[in-house]
């Protein structure tokens, strides 16, 4: 029995609590308890019946989970003995490395991992059971995922928790926690499902749980179940690090706020007209000429082969795939300083460092560019363990509409040969459909008969409505950075919208996700990165994930009050909008040792 249960323990306690105990005056052995002892879990028992409730409710979870059944009367407090238990599984191991390294540093437990079949006596368990084959990020994680409507029987139907065909209806992202008094138990068909699930249990936890540093606190979460599947398959972020180059450290901060709220992709905009940020072995001059600018005439930068591979890997094992894209065959000012000869005129354009758009292109009449591209899509791919490939295609304005679909019909096969599929800004929709491609729709208006039909011929879309997903606009008019084009994006305008019907013409099936691109022109530290996408981007989360039929506004704005406090203790910047209720002070004052013995437990 730990002392988490509420049940007044009818057993006696395990040896390895108290230690053996010698027989006593009357001959009872060590496994019949001493009064003393018996008063010790009496009082133990007692303490948790008095205990406050745990401070964050089951259903508090962002984003929404598809079922959750609390029991108030099952909440489980980890003990500094606690072990976390996992199957042999490797992929299922990392998980639970994981979760022990989220862990650790607040409660300062040693929480070691040990194999399930290992019995733990006497010390609380936190079980991750993976059931299926786990599956890695570096698969089709996105082309694979349930799509639209396939995703809308409930979970809970069929998910008993120990079967196979519970794992099954998990799919390949799902996952069950179950929190009882006297454990807690993550089970999932793959260990991307296994990951979400410590990310739920992670935002059970106090808040106190983001410290750096071991913090007195009571580690209550929680009792009853969370049956939990994404909606979409593809949930993402874009940043851009070309008109402002950001290193990657930064970018490894940004892949761990994505997982946070079980987005699975980054879309990294590797190249446009003021930098080009990736190394290509074949073109060595595109970084070291064209990746030492960006907007604003800062220094610049460039990632080198190993910092890519340091970044996807990183990913990886967060479950998030990297999208690369390489924007053609606009956007390449920064390409045409290093190599002239891709100009239309083959003379050097000067180095850009502002913001305008529209007015570079590779010359689509010059073999070499297809050259060019073969190369670039070749290295690039080759680098990159996801599926995708993106290639841009936005805003060529100077490129005629029968040049710009000949360009593009060309570099989709390119892309094609690499093994990749290929994403494209929607202006692709008007030309020729590649096996899978993707259509990235980032207009205002809803209604695109282009991308309809583009759609009818075989394309799914991602959706990134400028006007609702794009994190670069400012969220009121005194914003201090940001755009405005698209208008003025706040938390609600974020948030209410549905990715299944906003597009005319595209239905859910269609589409495969969702992603709030983050556009760096007035952008340049990652504290901004972090003002622009918190709160904006668990709200792009949540309609990723979440069921349709757990979308409400006035929820997901209480849900999201609590984050406040996380973040301000994990030092996430943030923009605290009006329109959400954070919580006036800490919600969860961090009590000392002397205040948790004697004073009730505050919310
Ligand atoms: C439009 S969206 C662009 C980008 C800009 C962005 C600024 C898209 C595909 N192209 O080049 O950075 O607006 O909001």
């Amino acid at each position: 029995m730990h002392p988490g249960a509420v049940t007044v323990p009818t057993t006696p306690a395990a040896p390895s609590e108290t230690g053996p105990e010698p027989l006593d005056a009357v001959g009872l052995s060590a496994r019949q308890p001493a009064a003393a002892e018996l008063a010790r879990s009496a009082a133990r028992a007692a303490g948790e019946l008095l205990a406050p409730p745990a401070p964050v409710r089951l259903a508090d979870v962002v984003p929404a989970p598809e079922l959750v059944t609390p029991d108030p009367a099952a909440d489980f407090v980890l003990a500094e003995d606690a072990v976390i238990r996992v199957d042999a599984d490797r992929a299922a191991r990392d998980v639970a490395e994981q979760l022990a390294g989220l862990l650790r540093p607040a409660t300062g437990y040693p929480l070691p991992v040990t194999d399930s079949a290992a019995r733990a006596d006497g010390s609380l368990v936190l079980t991750l059971t993976s059931m299926a084959k786990s599956t890695d990020a570096a698969g089709p994680v996105g082309a694979a995922g349930p799509v639209g409507a396939a995703a809308s029987a409930p979970a809970g139907a069929n998910a008993d928790g120990t079967g196979r065909a519970a794992a099954e209806a998990l799919g390949d992202e799902g996952y069950r926690l179950d929190v009882t008094g006297a454990e807690i138990r993550i089970t999932a068909g793959s260990a991307a499902g296994l990951f979400h699930g410590i990310q739920t249990l992670r935002q059970l936890l106090p808040a106190a749980m983001e410290n750096a540093t071991p913090v007195a606190e009571r580690w209550v979460v929680p009792g009853g179940t969370i049956v939990d599947r994404p909606r979409f398959g593809y949930r993402g972020a874009m940043l851009d690090v070309a008109r402002h180059f950001f290193e990657v450290d930064d970018v490894l901060r940004v892949i761990d706020h994505l997982a946070r709220y079980k987005l699975n992709h980054l879309h990294l905009h590797l190249t446009d007209d003021q930098g080009w940020r990736i190394a290509v072995d074949s073109w060595p001059k595109l970084t070291e000429v064209g990746g030492t600018t960006e907007v604003g005439g800062g220094p610049g930068g460039w990632y080198t082969k190993d910092d890519y591979r340091r970044i996807v890997a990183y990913a990886a094992r967060r479950h998030v795939t990297v999208v690369p894209e390489i924007d053609l065959p606009g956007h390449t000012n920064a390409a045409l300083v290093a190599y002239p000869e891709l100009a239309p005129g083959k003379t050097p354009p000067p180095p850009y460092t502002g913001t305008e758009v529209g007015f570079s292109y590779v010359d689509p009449a010059d073999e070499r560019t297809y050259a060019f591209v073969a190369d670039v899509v070749g290295e690039v791919a080759a680098l990159t363990p996801g599926p995708w490939l993106h290639l841009g295609g936005d805003e060529a304005f100077k490129v005629p509409a029968d040049t710009y679909r000949g360009f593009i019909e060309r570099a989709q096969e390119l892309v094609a040969a690499t093994g990749k599929t290929v994403i494209g800004w929607h202006q692709l929709a008007p030309t020729g459909h590649a096996e899978g491609r993707v259509l990235q729709w980032w207009g205002t208006n809803g209604d695109d008969p282009e991308t309809a039909d583009a759609v009818r011929r075989g394309a799914r879309v991602i959706l990134s409505p400028a006007n609702h997903a794009y994190v670069d606009m400012k969220y009121t008019p005194d914003t201090p950075i940001g755009h405005d084009w698209a208008g003025l994006i706040d938390v609600r305008r974020a948030y209410d919208w549905d990715p299944g019907t906003h597009l005319t013409g595209v239905p859910a099936e269609a589409v495969l996700g969702v992603e709030a691109p983050l556009w760096t022109e007035t952008v340049t530290t990652l504290a901004e990165v972090e003002f622009m996408l918190f709160p904006r981007l668990p709200a792009i989360a949540e309609l990723g994930w979440s069921p349709r039929s757990t979308h409400d506004w006035a929820a997901f704005r209480d849900r999201l009050a609590g984050h406040g406090p996380r973040w301000t203790t994990a030092g996430i910047a943030f923009h605290p909008a009006p329109e959400i209720p954070w919580p006036a002070t800490p919600s969860h004052p961090i009590p000392t040792q002397r205040s948790r013995d004697e004073a009730p437990h505050t919310t």
